[in-house]
């Protein structure tokens, strides 16, 4: 069944939302077949995802999808059959009326942000009343049966699997970063907001028995490792060696080329939202650094997942675990955190493969959009 959608996102900051509404856009065009047509206030964050696309043009179309700038004087134009509002972005007043004139009806779905807290399953799918007769509905990613599920591109994990087991791509892909590994040196890289933390972890790293190649995509932490390494300056490229730390500048790549950074690597620190899922796909430890709130509610969300992603292991893994989340996010103590995780990593590798997998039987998002809107035709 091959229907319209529209994807209507406003960047807040940072990209995760147009990582998410990009991410989905492609995934219902190729997998689903679907008409889609992505709308961007702010296409410059895309092109960091998409190199190809050109922020200047009002429309283009790149890998099945039709990019169009949402613009701040909305023209009217012909509402799809589907209209997802990412993350609560206010559709335009013109375009929800349209849309409730429009027959056959259309379908209104509010995309929310990614939450492992035990409410979500309970409001999925819940109608939210519209006036002149439209329909709008949450719909919410989440962990758990009863939810919408996760976006996971088909045949995500077979294909991360089969590029970790070639030595020969791994060392390809890293070459053509400027990446080479050295003998025993562990890999990790470091997609983070700013953390007072980091000194703490570095020194940590700088101390370690094993040598760790930290890989940095250029973004908002490099004014702290800056600071920790007391160096002028940090730009793309650049290469800096601490006692058994070696720290290596990245550029920020493109959104398919992050994914196999992430699977590269023996542990990722990542934060947001579609990098934080991006990590977990990838099979390997992570360290989420959540998208701080003012009231402090990022902290529940912290705890609801890890409560879901520590079943399992031993209680010195998962405390140790724990409190590693907690001093990245807390900033502070994260030397003494680091020290103690080393004991439980093979725990810690196995585990990870584990929850992947346990995620990755579940429907991916994008089908479970296309069934909502098939049922509810
Ligand atoms: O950039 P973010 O911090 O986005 C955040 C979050 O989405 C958060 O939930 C939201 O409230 C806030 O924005 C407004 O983190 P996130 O979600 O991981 O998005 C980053 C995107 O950037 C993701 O799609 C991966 C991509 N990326 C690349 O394509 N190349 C790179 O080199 C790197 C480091 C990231």
């Amino acid at each position: 069944m091959q229907a319209s959608w529209e994807i209507f996102c406003s960047v807040v900051d940072n990209y995760g939302d147009a990582g998410v509404t990009w991410r989905l856009a492609r995934q219902l065009a190729a997998e689903h077949g679907q008409r889609v047509r992505l709308w961007i206030d702010d296409p410059a964050a895309l092109v960091r995802l998409c190199p190809e696309a050109d922020a200047s043009l009002p429309q283009q179309w790149r890998e099945g999808v039709e990019i169009r700038r949402w613009p701040a004087d909305w023209q009217p134009v012909e509402p799809a059959d589907v209209v997802v509002e990412a993350f609560a972005c206010q559709l335009p007043e013109a375009h929800v009326a349209a849309m409730a004139a429009r027959r056959p009806r259309v379908l209104w779905l509010n995309l929310e942000y990614l939450s492992a807290e035990d409410w979500v399953g309970g409001c999925h799918g819940l109608p939210s009343l519209q006036p002149e007769g439209l329909e709008k509905f949450f719909f919410f990613p989440g962990f758990a049966e009863g939810t919408g599920g996760l976006l996971r591109e088909r045949g995500l994990i077979e294909r991360r699997r089969a590029f970790q087991a070639d030595a020969a791509a791994r060392a390809a892909f890293l070459q053509a970063l400027g990446v080479s590994l050295r003998p025993g040196e562990r890999l990790v890289s470091l997609f983070a907001y700013e953390n007072a933390g980091l000194a703490g972890w570095l020194e940590a790293l700088a101390a370690d028995a094993t040598p760790t190649l930290l890989l940095v995509p250029e973004g908002r932490i490099l004014g702290d490792l800056q600071r920790w390494l007391e160096v002028p300056a940090l730009a793309t490229g650049a290469e800096e060696q601490r006692g058994a730390l070696r720290i290596r500048v990245l550029p920020f790549v493109r959104q398919d080329a992050y994914d196999r950074l992430l699977w590269c690597c023996d542990f990722n620190a990542v934060r947001g939202e579609d990098s934080f899922l991006r990590a977990q796909w990838a099979g390997r430890p992570l360290l989420w650094q959540i998208y701080p709130q003012a009231d402090g509610a990022h902290w529940d969300k912290l705890e609801a997942f890890l409560d879901r992603y520590l079943e399992g292991l031993s209680p010195s893994a998962a405390a140790a675990l724990q409190a590693l989340w907690q001093a990245w996010n807390a900033g502070e103590g994260m030397g003494a955190a680091w020290t103690a995780l080393q004991d439980d990593w093979p725990e810690l590798v196995k585990h990870a493969e584990r929850w992947c997998a346990r995620q990755a039987a579940r429907p991916d998002l994008a089908a479970a959009l296309v069934q909502f809107y098939t049922d509810w035709l």
